[in-house]
């Protein structure tokens, strides 16, 4: 009988701790960057900052061109809108620019960081991982319900 009641309690606490168990980030992965035009932004970036761009990559589905830099273990990610419709375009026209999201590393994974940012109450964009730039597994959170600051959860595939 005591020795059920002592593994209930252990079972409780085992529960507890689980259920408060923050996600695993590792570090800033990227930050994004919205510009007009890569080609009259990167000298920035390169001749002045001295940061080697390695490579570029459209990617079709968020109507962007990127191009990435490294920058020790953090990216920049500049972002150049391919279309008037593409996200970056319509924040770009809204008299924005500069840093547009901030991107974190999920060492758990972005599944179950999602699943956990929502249980605590924040704004989804993407319900599920899916594929970025780079082949990384990422999601977006609402940047209303994250500061102001919109973020994106991501992991490298395995
Ligand atoms: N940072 C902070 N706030 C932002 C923001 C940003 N980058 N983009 C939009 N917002 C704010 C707006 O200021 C606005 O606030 P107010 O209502 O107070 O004015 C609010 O969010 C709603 O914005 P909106 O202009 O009405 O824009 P939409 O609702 O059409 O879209 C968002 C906003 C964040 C949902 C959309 O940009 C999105 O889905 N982003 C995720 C995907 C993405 O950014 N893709 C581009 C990068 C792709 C890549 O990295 O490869």
């Amino acid at each position: 009988m005591e020795f059920i009641a002592y593994l209930c309690t252990l079972l409780i606490i085992i529960g507890l701790i689980l259920n408060t168990t923050n996600m695993k980030i590792s570090h800033i992965e990227h930050l994004g960057i919205a510009v007009q035009s890569i080609e009259e932004s990167l000298p920035y970036f390169t001749d002045v900052l001295g940061l080697e761009c390695y490579a570029t990559e459209v990617v079709e589905d968020q109507k962007v061109k990127t191009a990435f830099l490294r920058c020790g273990e953090v990216k920049l990610e500049l972002l150049e809108p391919t279309s008037p419709e593409s996200t970056i375009q319509k924040w770009l026209d809204k008299g924005n620019k500069g840093v547009h999201h901030v991107a974190f590393c999920v060492e758990d994974g972005v599944a179950k960081g999602l699943a956990e940012v929502s249980e605590k109450g924040v704004r989804l964009i993407d319900e599920k991982p899916r594929k970025g730039a780079e082949g990384l597994n990422i999601a977006f959170l609402h940047p209303k319900s994250t500061c102001g600051i919109l973020t994106e959860l991501c992991e490298h595939p395995e």
